[in-house]
Formats: structure tokens, C-alpha cells, sequence
């Protein structure tokens, strides 16, 4: 049993509570807080760990990434989606080569050091495995599905299987696969049914990429635009695979992650209690031209998690610095209060929309948890606002009550 010490204690609660000179005590999961003469007193044996000076909260939660595209800087071409994609497919190869075991814990290390605990990676071709079981950090490891080709559907079925497989072998609290079905114009809804079907009956957790782009948006709604052309080459026949509704429908009773949502007006054909929207801003900044309402999203009551994805459509992994860049695009909200939806959507919401037992300092929640260092304010309540402007690393991090070797 550990007793951590803390200046203040951002609980992450739904009316986020802040606790000055309070204390924690935990072992794998979260026992008591309180003031610390009286968790001193219950836990007599305990190590006491004294953060007096200090910021304690949830560690984040990222829930959605590419490790495999780690190794990317300036290889992929940004401005626009469908050149992204391009770019994408002429390199992802080399890309992916050039992702080793070594370059992919690296990237996982960035993340932690920012106070990152779990992890949601998209698995596209198996080789961030390794990495991934063997690091400390909790991991949803979404093994991707993806092909539109009726020719291909058995292959693509085999391939994803074969993956599933090996990632399943694994399986332990910090390590849980999971399925994702790529976007609605790379996956057939022969695959994305199948993949649906089986993640009912295996009891997975899915996610899911939708309307990033407004390529993607016009092909759908409209079956015109960059699509369209780019499409042509392939076959002269081409058409949107899915309507909006239609394709949302396939993921009803499944606990998803519906990444981006940029160009989604529906938002009422989602479940708020099963469904969940991951936002990333800077991607979006980089490959759709647009970002997401989330002034909208947060009226619709659905719940919101942040994520940087990939270093294919990001600069960093670094939990922090994707909070910043949140905090300067969406300008048309009360800075402080969005610092206090940011960190929310970073610790409480991600783990609902994982189910997972996490994202607050409860007591009987796992004692992820991280310490930043502290800092003089003249004015408390912009703590989390200062937080987030301020810090690029944490001074401690446990997961599952286990300290993380930096
Ligand atoms: O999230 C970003 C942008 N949107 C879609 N896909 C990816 C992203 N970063 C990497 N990807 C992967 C995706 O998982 O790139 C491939 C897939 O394997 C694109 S297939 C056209
Ligand atoms: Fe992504």
C-alpha cells in the first residue's frame, strides 16, 4: 500500500473536483482519499510517497494512434486528405519498415513521459505487437480490417484473423485486443458486418474512422468529389459503399470509438451510452481543412474523448502538447473552461469509452495516476488551465499502482 502527498489532487470527477493538501492511498486500484492524517492512520504500513508540492491527477488516456507510422517527419503530405492518402500508399511500406520494435517503444515512451497510461493503437499490420505487449503502458489494441475489392474479401478477412489471433494470445489487463474497421470508403460492408458480427460475439471493444475529410463527406452524401475522380481510375463504376445512418447502423449494441466525426451532422444516430467521439485536433488541422464542433458535440451529451492519432497526421505524441493545440484552435470557448473539458476528455471520458475501470482518483478505480510538478498561482482556478499551458512532462507515473520507470 503507497500513500501519495499531494499540493493538489484533480479528482476528474463529472463536476471535477479539486482537493488541496489531500492524499491518496492505493495499491493496484485507488483505497482511499482524504486528508492525509486520516489515510495515515488506516494504512499503518504504508509507503508514503510526499508530493506535497505537487499536481496529481488520472493519468490520460490516448485512445486512438498509429505506432506503426511512427517513423514518418516529413514524408507524408498534409494540406490535404486525399494527397495525404496517396502519400500514404505510395510510403506506407517503407514507413513501416523503417518502424522498429526500438523506434515504436520510443514513440510509447513519449507518450508515457507526458503522462500517458493507456493506449488505444490501431494495429494496420501487426508489427507495433511487440512493442506494444512488452511496455508497460495498458493497451487497446484495435487490429485493423480494411479493403473495399469484392475479390479481396476473403484474404482481407484471413489476414485480419491471423493478426487477431496473435494479438489474442496476449490478452491480460494491461493488454486487450480490440477491432477496428478502417473508415466507410476503404472497407467493404461485407467486412464491416463480418467484423461487427464477431466483435458481438468475442465481446470487443471497436473503433472506427468517419467523415474526417469533406472528400469523404461529398463521396457519401453526394457520391461526388476527389473520391470520385480518384476512384474512377480503379473502376469505372465506383459508388459510395454506405450511407451515413447505414453505416453507423452496423455498430449498434457495440461499445465504438468513432474517430474525427468532423463532417458528421448525425450526431443523434449515436448511442451516447455505447458510443463515443475521439478528436484530434491537430491531425484534423493537418489532413481536413476543418475541426470539430465541440461546442455541438458537448450539447448532443455524447461523450468526448481526445487523441493525437499517428505520427502520420501529428508532430508529437506528446500528450501535452495536443491539449495546447486544442486550447488554440477551438477559440471560440472560455479558455478555462475548456481546459477543464480537455482534461475530462482525457481521463474520465476515454475510459467510459473504453469500459474501462479508470479516469478518475476513486476510490476502487485502478490507481492509474500521474504527478506534475507543481506551481505558484495567484488564482486556484487556473490550475488546469495553467497545467496544460506550463507542463511538457510528468515527475511520476503509476499504472495499475506500479511505479513507471522513466
Ligand atoms: O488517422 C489518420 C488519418 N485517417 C486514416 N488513417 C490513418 C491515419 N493515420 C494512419 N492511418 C492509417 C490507417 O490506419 O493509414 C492507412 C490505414 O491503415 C490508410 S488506408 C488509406
Ligand atoms: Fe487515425
Amino acid at each position: 500500500m503507497k500513500i501519495l502527498k499531494a499540493k493538489y489532487i484533480l479528482v476528474c470527477d463529472d463536476g471535477f473536483k479539486v482537493l488541496k493538501n489531500s492524499a491518496i492511498a492505493f495499491d493496484t486500484k485507488i483505497k482511499k482519499v482524504g486528508k492525509f492524517k486520516e489515510l495515515q492512520a488506516q494504512f499503518k504500513d504504508a509507503l508514503v510517497l510526499d508530493f506535497s508540492e505537487d499536481i496529481v491527477m488520472p493519468a490520460f488516456i490516448n485512445p486512438h494512434c498509429h505506432l506503426e507510422f511512427s517513423a514518418n517527419s516529413t514524408t507524408l503530405v498534409y494540406g490535404d486528405f486525399l494527397k495525404w492518402v496517396k502519400s500514404v500508399i505510395t510510403s506506407r511500406s517503407e514507413l513501416s519498415k523503417e518502424a522498429t520494435d526500438k523506434l515504436i517503444q520510443n514513440a510509447i515512451n513519449s507518450m508515457m513521459r507526458s503522462g500517458v497510461a493507456t493506449i488505444g493503437e490501431i494495429s494496420s499490420f501487426g508489427s507495433d505487437l511487440n512493442a506494444c505487449v512488452n511496455s508497460k503502458a495498458r493497451v487497446v489494441f484495435y487490429n485493423e480490417i480494411l479493403g473495399s475489392n469484392p475479390e479481396f474479401i476473403e484474404s482481407c478477412w484471413e489476414n485480419f484473423i491471423t493478426r487477431f489471433k496473435q494479438s489474442d494470445k496476449f490478452k491480460s489487463e494491461l493488454f486487450i485486443p480490440a477491432l477496428s474497421i478502417h473508415s466507410t470508403y476503404s472497407t467493404h460492408p461485407t467486412l464491416c458486418k463480418r467484423a461487427c458480427d464477431f466483435a458481438k460475439l468475442n465481446n470487443l471493444l471497436l473503433s472506427t474512422h468517419l467523415l474526417e475529410s469533406n472528400h469523404e463527406n461529398r463521396w457519401l452524401r453526394e457520391a461526388k468529389g476527389g473520391f470520385k475522380e480518384w476512384l474512377a481510375k480503379f473502376s469505372k463504376d465506383a459508388k459510395p459503399m454506405y450511407g451515413v445512418e447505414e453505416f453507423i447502423k452496423n455498430f449498434s449494441g457495440l461499445r465504438t470509438l468513432f474517430v474525427h466525426c468532423v463532417y458528421l451532422k448525425e450526431l443523434e444516430k449515436l448511442d451516447s451510452n455505447l458510443h463515443s467521439i475521439a478528436h484530434c485536433a491537430v491531425s484534423n488541422r493537418l489532413l481536413s481543412k476543418k475541426t470539430l464542433n465541440l461546442k455541438k458535440v458537448l450539447k448532443s451529451g455524447l461523450n468526448l474523448a481526445i487523441a493525437t492519432d499517428g505520427l502520420s497526421s501529428n508532430i508529437s505524441l506528446n500528450f501535452f502538447d495536443e491539449l495546447r493545440a486544442n486550447l488554440l484552435i477551438h477559440d471560440d470557448f472560455d479558455l478555462q473552461k475548456l481546459a477543464k473539458v480537455l482534461l475530462l476528455s482525457s481521463t474520465l471520458n476515454p475510459a467510459r469509452a473504453l469500459g474501462l475501470n479508470l479516469g478518475s482518483l476513486e476510490e476502487e478505480k485502478l490507481a492509474d495516476i500521474a504527478v506534475y510538478k507543481g506551481f505558484e498561482v495567484s488564482d486556484e482556478t487556473q490550475i488546469p488551465l495553467q497545467l496544460i499551458l506550463q507542463t511538457k512532462e510528468a515527475k511520476e507515473l503509476f499504472i495499475g499502482g506500479k511505479k513507471w520507470e522513466f
